[in-house]
């Protein structure tokens, strides 16, 4: 009854199974006594009522016990409160950002994904914040929570205990794309992790660029697919002819490499016709912008 999931999980389960366990005993207690009493002082076997002065005893019992039982709760939360609270020291810390609507997670060493990869049995501390708006960061199978805020950091943190792979889902209504805003804790063995995290791998150019887009949540909203999505597809926007709104004004343009990085940095300049101003600013590297850049062009 209580997961192994995660510490966290553990954590909390043991408080939900206290108060619920708690909770059915009294349940059970009261409602047999209340039966009892309607049975036993029924007005045909009790057709006088009978003036009780009270009882000492009992009423000492009736304080002494619920007040143990609701300190117990009291301490089973707030120890376990602390806990979560508190990440230690040799924790791996990954910084989460929350945007319209993907979530995007970056290591200490520069490495970036948009699902979190972390090693089992190991403690990961998550330091969250919001491009945007507020989101809020879920991860229901290790029963924790907490707000994305922009402008200010959060802080979650966990040991997973089984490889595996479990959802993420923001909590907070953001937007249309809501309901989007998924992703994945992705538990591995240290040694997966350690050689994804070297991060090696075999990728190639495009490959490469792609996983760039991939990574930096660009794919949330375009498809290099052709297909629609939020956004325009990436599939031949070299070169395509689109009309856009610049301060409101329409006018249609070819796009060339100046077009794409100023869409990349200043998504709201230019509006393409039909597709509403919802772009986030999301922070690229000098290098990381070219190879977009270079990685749209071969979109072809
Ligand atoms: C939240 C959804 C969203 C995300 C995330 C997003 N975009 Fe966009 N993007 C849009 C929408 C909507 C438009 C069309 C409206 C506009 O021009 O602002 C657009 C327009 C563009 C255009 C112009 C397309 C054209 O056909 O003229 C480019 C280029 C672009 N995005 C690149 C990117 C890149 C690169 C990333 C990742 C770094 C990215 N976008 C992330 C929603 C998004
Ligand atoms: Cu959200």
């Amino acid at each position: 009854m209580i997961s192994d999931i995660s510490n966290t999980a553990a954590k909390v389960d043991l408080a939900f199974l206290y108060i619920t366990g708690m909770s059915v005993v009294l349940l059970v207690l009261i409602t047999s006594f209340m039966v009892y009493s309607l049975v036993r002082y029924n007005v045909k076997r009790h057709p006088r009522a009978e003036q009780i002065e009270g009882n000492v005893a009992t009423e000492i019992i009736l304080t002494v016990i619920p007040v143990i039982l609701v300190l117990v709760m009291f301490y089973i939360g707030w120890t376990n409160f602390s806990y979560l609270r508190n990440a230690p020291k040799d924790a791996i810390p990954v910084t989460v950002r929350g945007m319209m609507w993907s979530w995007h997670f970056e290591y200490k060493n520069g490495k970036q994904n948009d699902v979190l990869n972390v090693p089992v049995g190991k403690p990961v501390e998550l330091i969250l914040t919001s491009a945007d708006v507020i989101h809020s960061f879920y991860i229901p199978a290790f029963r924790i929570k907490e707000d994305a805020v922009p402008g200010m950091k959060t802080h979650l943190w966990f040991k997973a205990g089984e490889i595996g792979s479990y959802d993420v889902f923001c909590t907070e209504y953001c937007g249309t794309g809501h309901s989007h805003m998924v992703s994945k804790v992705v538990v591995m063995a240290q040694d997966a992790f350690d050689k994804w995290y070297a991060g090696a791998g075999a990728a190639g150019k495009e490959n490469k660029g792609l996983q760039l887009l991939q990574a930096k949540g660009c794919l949330g909203c375009h498809t290099a697919d052709g297909a629609g999505k939020i956004g325009p597809t990436f599939k031949g926007i070299f070169g395509r002819k689109t009309v856009i709104l610049t301060n409101g004004k329409e006018r249609e343009i070819v796009v060339d490499e100046d077009y794409i990085r100023r869409s990349v940095l200043q998504p709201a300049a230019d509006i393409v016709k039909g597709y509403p101003n919802i772009m986030p600013v999301i922070p690229v590297t000098k290098d990381e912008l070219d190879t977009i850049v270079a990685t749209l062009e071969e979109l072809k």
